[in-house]
């Protein structure tokens, strides 16, 4: 029964266990699982499937969460999507299934050719699948007729291949979850500092006088990232959370590994401070702290007081702050703190935490990451902590905290629509090819690509690409205009059903699963969040002997569209040792790669701005300078007299992952077997005339023209601050329009879309 009851608990605790275990349960490979989990995040064992969290350096501790446990479920399924299910169910009946059904079904155990004449999936061999795929990218006019799209599971073995073989086939269309993701993270970072990644190690938590939580939510999407909060208010140290949405986890936390406070059902606080800013409101908060503490500054130079700057930083390290303080001068404080949706005196609270604090993490993740301004947030984020020297000393620094397990390698390897020139050039050099020099698509570059009928071939390795993209009836028409769709996959999802005319699901090995090639049994290698390299081996039996890995299929293709140009692709799968040894030829930060992973624990790739070496412009730390936005809306709504009810952010329910719904559960906001529901303050409920449980359609706004609408939500009277409403991702993903993007980022604007809400009248609901 679907309801709604508030949670009461904290996070994680015993509510984690009893969850886990009905997931166990539930499965037909409970003790298979419970197998692979034991091993999950151990010395050779497996690298959890979930999130890019680092490990904790101490050894001997089974360390997984309660949504790790979910992750490893869901690949260690015994349901079987195989050619007598394919048989059954017309293409047609499993599009009127909902994405969690879908994905029930189970293991795709098969490689499968799409048959439009009977509308079903048919088996087919994986030589003549290969085929198929190399005659597609042979008949192409030009190579940037064709989209690579990676999904951040991938590992950096199947990524570097992949990248090789598209660069080896003449483009640099990658488009990636990334894109949607943490993209402004780099891009900002990069200017600011010179490095695109996170400059903060595990360990830094431990040493932290205060932790910003910014835009982000552990206690779902990162849980291990409880634990260090929660030791750091233990040992008295700060922890800020900006969030909209009080998130359990972000109060209360109960330790599942620790016995005492289990059966004492106690539980610690996981903040000290709680600021709930509006939708796309964080640039103006940390402006107004910014600017607090330059009239601390400027008090104690005229005053002779000890400084609030870390003067000396300043000077040695970093370039352009006379123009950023003059941008503080220039912003009024009634911007700031109209624009932020926080007091005055929540600011300069917040200011002042920051400033009593000698060492200080900046996190964050997609509340930041999916706004139009989100590059200037994050470099505002940046400036900020260069004023007190809060970047390359212990215990501070920037933390982009990342989403899927292997994104940031991904990138690494090269998965990038506009690589660095050092990239192309070693891989020149190295492979003696011409690569493709000009950019390629990002996420949403390819859909436009798709929608004009420019694209020929879409290839997805791993991902959800027509559910995880925004503008949903736009995006999935685009793909419908490809010739031929491939789709590497372990389970079953919508890409599989919005086609081409040509399509193909070619199965592959999930990561808890052996990987056995000519040489014996392989692992594969990740980067977490950290910038850690580690290597993960399978636990569990393949589900069906003819699943392939990725790597393994990677090379497939490329063989029989390339031959051996400009690698043997055979050979380097039979030992991936040698794929390695590639990656250490070519890609900066992994010389002697094959001896560093036998490390337990892997290896650090190093950070220069963690080391105060700023391989920027200007060869320091560049202080950005950025007006605040007028106006969070897109000024031709307000033009065209266009104002919306409410502002909307998509995100996650405590029981998915991305488009992989586990339930219909959200325990922690107090849902239960529903998803179509949207959270509106009392008041505002009120305002518009709905009543808290009443069925509304919700409208976004955009200034096309087009008609964008989901229907028959469940409006919940929630904790929300008042004019912002939230509601669940990939559901609403229809309301986000394809041109609404970051500045610079083109990532979705997921966090803030302008809505209306229209009540479901007895003709609308018929
Ligand atoms: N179990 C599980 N783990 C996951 C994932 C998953 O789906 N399930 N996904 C993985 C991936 S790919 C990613 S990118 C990460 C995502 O991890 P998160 O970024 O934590 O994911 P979201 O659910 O999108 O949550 C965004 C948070 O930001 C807040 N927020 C929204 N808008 C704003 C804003 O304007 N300002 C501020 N300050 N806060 C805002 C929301 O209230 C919410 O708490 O998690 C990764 N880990
Ligand atoms: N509205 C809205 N849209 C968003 C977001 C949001 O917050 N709001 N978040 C965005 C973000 S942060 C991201 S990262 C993207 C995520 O976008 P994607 O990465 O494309 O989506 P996922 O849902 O993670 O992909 C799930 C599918 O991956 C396949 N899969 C799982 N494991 C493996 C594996 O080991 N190998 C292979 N080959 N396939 C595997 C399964 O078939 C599964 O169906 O979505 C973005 N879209
Ligand atoms: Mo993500």
């Amino acid at each position: 029964m679907s309801h709604y009851k508030p949670y009461t608990g904290p996070a994680a605790g015993w509510g984690a266990l009893v969850s886990v275990t009905k997931s166990w349960l539930g499965s037909r490979n409970a003790v298979a699982n419970i197998k692979a989990m034991l091993k999950t995040n151990q010395d050779h064992g497996l690298d959890c499937p979930g999130c890019a969290w680092g490990e904790t350096p101490e050894k001997g501790m089974i360390k997984f969460c309660e949504n790790g446990a979910k992750a490893v479920n869901w690949e260690a399924t015994g349901r079987r999507v195989d050619p007598a299910f394919f048989e059954k169910h017309a293409v047609a009946e499993l599009l009127t299934h909902d994405d969690y059904w879908l994905e029930s079904q189970g293991r795709i155990t098969h490689p499968m050719r799409y048959d439009a004449k009977s509308d079903r999936y048919k088996p087919i061999t994986w030589p003549a699948a290969f085929e198929i795929v190399a005659s597609h990218l042979k008949a192409m006019n030009s190579p940037d007729e064709a989209e690579f799209y990676t999904s951040g599971r991938a590992s950096n073995e199947a990524a570097f291949l992949y990248q090789l073989f598209v660069r080896a086939l003449g483009t640099n269309n990658f488009p990636d979850c990334s894109n949607m993701c943490h993209e402004a993270s780099g891009i900002g970072m990069s200017e600011s500092i010179g490095v695109g990644k996170g400059t903060v190690r595990f360990e830094d938590f431990a040493k932290a006088d205060a932790i910003f939580v910014i835009g982000q939510n552990p206690g779902t999407n990162h849980p291990r990232m409880l634990e260090p909060l929660r030791e750091a208010v233990h040992r008295g140290a700060q922890v800020i959370c900006f969030n909209p949405l009080k998130e359990r986890g972000l109060e209360r936390f109960q330790h599942p590994q620790s016995p005492l406070e289990m059966l004492k059902n106690d539980s610690e606080p996981t903040n000290t401070a709680y600021f709930r800013p509006a939708l796309g409101g964080d640039m103006a908060a940390i402006r107004g702290m910014a600017k607090f503490l330059w009239q601390w500054e400027q008090a104690s130079l005229k005053n002779n007081t000890p400084a609030v700057f870390d003067r000396e930083f300043i000077a040695t390290h970093t370039h352009g702050i006379d123009d950023y303080l003059e941008q503080l001068d220039n912003t009024s404080w009634q911007h700031i703190e109209s624009q932020s949706g926080l007091s005055l005196a929540e600011i300069e609270m917040a200011a002042n935490m920051y400033r009593k604090a000698d060492s200080v993490i900046m996190c964050w993740a997609m509340g930041v990451t999916q706004h139009v301004h989100s590059v200037a947030t994050i470099q505002e984020i940046i400036s900020l902590q260069l004023l007190r020297g809060n970047v390359g000393k212990p215990g501070a620094g920037l933390s982009p905290v990342r989403g899927h397990s292997n994104v940031q390698g991904d990138r690494t390897m090269g998965i990038d629509e506009q690589p660095p020139k050092q990239l192309l050039d070693a891989l020149e050099a190295r492979f003696k090819f011409n690569v493709p020099r000009a950019h390629g698509h990002t996420t949403v570059k390819a859909i436009e690509a798709m929608e004009h009928g420019k694209t020929k071939v879409f290839v997805g390795l791993g991902g959800n690409f027509v559910q995880a993209a925004p503008d949903t009836p736009r995006t999935h028409a685009a793909m419908q205009n490809c010739d031929l769709t491939v789709q590497i996959s372990t389970k079953l999802n919508r890409s599989h059903l919005i086609t081409g005319k040509d399509a193909l699901i070619l199965p592959c090995l999930g990561r808890t699963e052996m990987d056995a090639q000519q040489s014996g049994k392989q692992g594969v290698t990740v980067e977490d969040t950290f910038s850690m390299v580690h290597i993960s081996y399978g636990q569990l039996k393949p589900f069906s002997p003819l699943l392939k890995s990725e790597s393994a299929i990677i090379a497939g293709i490329a063989h029989a569209t390339l031959g051996n140009h400009p690698v043997d692709w055979q050979w380097l799968i039979a030992d991936y040792d040698r794929i390695r040894q590639l990656i250490a030829e070519t890609i900066p930060g992994f010389t002697d790669f094959n001896n560093k992973i036998a490390n337990p624990g892997g290896f650090y790739l190093g950070n220069p701005a963690a080391e105060r070496q700023w391989l920027t412009e200007s060869g320091k730390a560049q202080f950005m300078k950025h007006a605040l936005p007028e106006s969070l809306i897109h000024p031709e709504l307000t033009a065209a007299d266009q104002q919306p009810d409410l502002i909307l952010q998509t995100m996650r329910s405590h029981d998915q992952y991305n488009t992989t719904v586990y339930s219909l559960n959200d325990r922690y906001r107090g849902v239960y077997g529903m998803r179509d529901v949207i959270f509106i303050n009392e008041a505002d409920l009120k305002r518009l005339g709905i009543e808290h449980g009443e069925k509304v359609d919700i409208v976004s706004l955009w200034h096309d023209g087009k008609t964008r609408r989901v229907s028959g939500f469940t409006a919940l009277s929630f904790d929300v601050p008042a004019g912002q409403a939230a509601a669940y991702y990939p559901e609403t993903n229809p309301l986000v329009p394809l041109e609404s993007y970051g500045d610079r980022t083109f990532t979705p604007t997921s966090k803030f879309v302008a809505i209306r809400l229209e009540k479901r009248t007895a003709q609308t609901a018929a």
